[in-house]
């Protein structure tokens, strides 16, 4: 095979270029700002082999200072009737953007490997001056980014934003942008190998094009601070500050107009007084409008006040105890075809069925959701944990893990910490204790509290029974130590016994916390009746539901729960013909919507704890 030109003379010239060009990062606020959608159909090759990234030698094309054309990054045509590209985008497929693949095309519904997408866009109207940004709200797993031909940068992480500064390499007609997204399962991962749910790849999240000023409002924070005199504190980051510059920070409705002045790292921090603010609780999720201003940057957003925090084994929103009655939910919305979340439609509906259910609080499973649940969330009163995919048996020993963990929650972080809603970040699922998990996990939790000490650190534990009484379940984990809020997944009755067991297990949780019981459930067939003992009915889930709550509320400071599932969700791991068919059916929903009985048991018991807390 012919290489067009030779590569060997630049490489460390584009190298430069891309350290220089790629600066993924959490920051930019892309939802508060006017944003120019790069959403709908883009072109789409589908490459096991990655031909198209590697040569014949397997070399991959984008060291080379000049990738030949067949490197499918510098979107070639064929030229003239005799020349040889194996590829045209123009003439390929297409995929939607923001969808995950599996669910567009019949042929991609198991796919595991890479798709290059393509999407060309003129430059947007600017001023001089002006800074222009590509955001992503997150790509599965890992997204090789191209713009007309050199490579932008690398992202790891299925969901989370990134983004990179696009100014001084834009044309002013037909960029050529070019992903590689490559979502194969990998053992260094986060997550790693082995999940329950499926491993969707694409452009999952929206695309947008930002213009702004030289220098603009990168990020910026509001939270109530005290509740006995109502102190606000707030902070807003420039880009490309030197210090000096004025900020402004509105909230119209509350008569709040305040001003501070940057210093030499472009941060501006504010702490006012809001008397008559009301606070934001799920029954009346009251958010205000906060206008922010610099030079000429402005952006406006709703931000709702509130404190959570515990006292002992109480947890405490706005000062008084809370009980939190939740559902668990992954980002996934089986009617209309299945497939993740697209839009805020499909991601109302899934909190719609929450609050049917008469939760105030929905733990986002099993890694950070799109921001439009998130918040949604936040304008319908619905709590909510966020956590990142440290699930199961993560590379605990290796750095380059940690530092993706570690990306993932602080971008998890940045992105929310704004969202009253959120009162809890979660650091990891059911993970295995071990020196090397434990010194993961507390830097996780370090790291955590430097970006946010205003909220609940959690994570879901497990249970193990005591050596000499097999009916005393007890969780203890030092991991228990780091956190606010001892969570625990427990499936008693399910992969542990028969449900009888439920109503004789006692409980021993030996720290002076609150406890959440983040998982309980069985799984049932929508329509499949029997007796209880039959398993895969409704009737055997709505009897170990009954069982399970009876027992919960026998746990010391027992303050929350968030059962196993909202809705069935497609797992690879769950292939039982007729009844499983491909999905983990633990839903109170069907995946069309259907509900099961447990739905009603939950529905009620909710209702009695609402009126409880009265
Ligand atoms: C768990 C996991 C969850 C699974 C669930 C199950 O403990 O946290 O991701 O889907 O059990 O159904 O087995």
């Amino acid at each position: 095979m012919g290489n067009r030109r030779p590569w060997w003379l630049g490489v460390l010239l584009a190298c430069a270029w891309c350290a220089q060009a790629a600066t993924p990062g959490p920051l930019l606020q892309a939802y508060a700002r006017d944003a120019i959608r790069l959403d709908g159909p883009w072109k789409a090759i589908v490459d096991p082999y990655e031909n198209g990234y590697y040569d014949y030698r397997y070399q991959p094309f984008d060291q080379r200072a000049e990738p030949p054309a067949g490197a499918y990054f510098t979107d070639s045509k064929m030229r003239d009737p005799g020349d040889l590209v194996e590829y045209d985008f123009d003439r390929a497929m297409s995929l939607q953007v923001p969808a995950d693949w599996n669910t567009q095309d019949p042929r991609l519904y198991y796919y595991e490997g890479s798709v290059w997408y393509r999407r060309t866009f003129d430059a947007p109207a600017r001023g001089p001056g002006d800074r222009v940004f590509l955001h992503f709200g997150a790509v599965n797993y890992r997204a090789d980014v191209y713009l007309n031909g050199r490579k932008l940068g690398v992202h790891e992480g299925g969901f989370t934003p990134f983004h990179f500064e696009l100014s001084g390499h834009l044309r002013e007609r037909g960029n050529s942008l070019v992903l590689k997204v490559d979502n194969r399962r990998r053992a260094e991962g986060v997550p790693t190998l082995n999940t329950d749910w499926w491993n969707y790849g694409g452009i999952t999240r929206p695309v947008s094009l930002l213009v702004v000023p030289a220098v603009f409002v990168r990020d910026y924070r509001m939270a109530l601070a005290s509740l006995e005199d109502r102190a606000v504190s707030a902070s807003v980051q420039l880009d490309g500050a030197r210090g000096g510059e004025r900020v402004t920070l509105a909230v119209p409705e509350l008569g709040i107009r305040e001003s501070a002045v940057a210093d030499a790292d472009g941060l501006a921090s504010f702490r006012f007084r809001a008397p008559d603010a009301e606070l934001w609780t799920p029954e009346r999720p009251r958010l205000y409008t906060v206008q922010i201003a610099s030079g000429s940057d402005r952006l406006s957003d709703r931000i709702g006040l509130r404190t959570v925090g515990t006292r002992g084994r109480e947890l405490l929103l706005n000062g008084q105890p809370v009980f939190l009655r939740g559902i668990s939910i992954h980002e996934e919305f089986a009617a209309d075809g299945g497939g993740r979340v697209r839009d805020a439609a499909q991601a109302r509906r899934l909190l719609e069925w929450a609050k049917e259910l008469g939760c105030n609080f929905v733990r986002l499973a099993h890694y950070p959701h799109n921001e439009e649940m998130v918040r949604l969330a936040d304008e319908m009163g619905l709590m909510v944990w966020s956590e990142i995919p440290v699930y199961w048996t993560i590379d605990w020993d290796n750095e380059d893990t940690y530092r993706n963990a570690e990306a993932q929650l602080a971008a998890m972080i940045q992105r929310d910490r704004s969202r009253a809603a959120v009162i809890v970040w979660s650091l990891a699922n059911e993970t295995p204790v071990s020196e090397p998990r434990n010194r993961f996990l507390s830097r996780l939790a370090a790291t955590a509290r430097g970006l946010d000490d205003t909220r609940l650190l959690s994570a879901a534990m497990e249970k193990h029974y005591r050596e000499d009484d097999p009916e005393v379940a007890v969780v203890e984990d030092p991991l228990a130590e780091l956190v606010d809020l001892v969570s625990f997944n427990q499936y008693i009755g399910w992969y542990d016994g028969r449900p009888e067991k439920i109503d004789r297990v006692r409980w021993e949780i030996p720290y002076d916390k609150p406890v959440f019981v983040s998982e309980f459930g069985a799984d049932a067939r929508q329509g499949r009746h029997g007796e209880a003992g039959e398993i895969w009915t409704e009737e055997h889930q709505e009897d170990l539901y009954r069982r399970t709550l009876a027992m919960l509320e026998r746990i010391d400071g027992f303050v929350g729960t968030s059962p196993w599932i909202l809705a069935d969700f497609r797992s690879p791991r769950r292939p039982l013909a007729g009844i499983q068919d491909g999905f983990n059916r633990k839903g109170l929903v069907s995946e069309t919507g259907a509900k099961k009985k447990a739905f009603f048991v939950l529905q009620d018991y909710y209702r009695r704890k609402a009126v409880e807390s009265r």
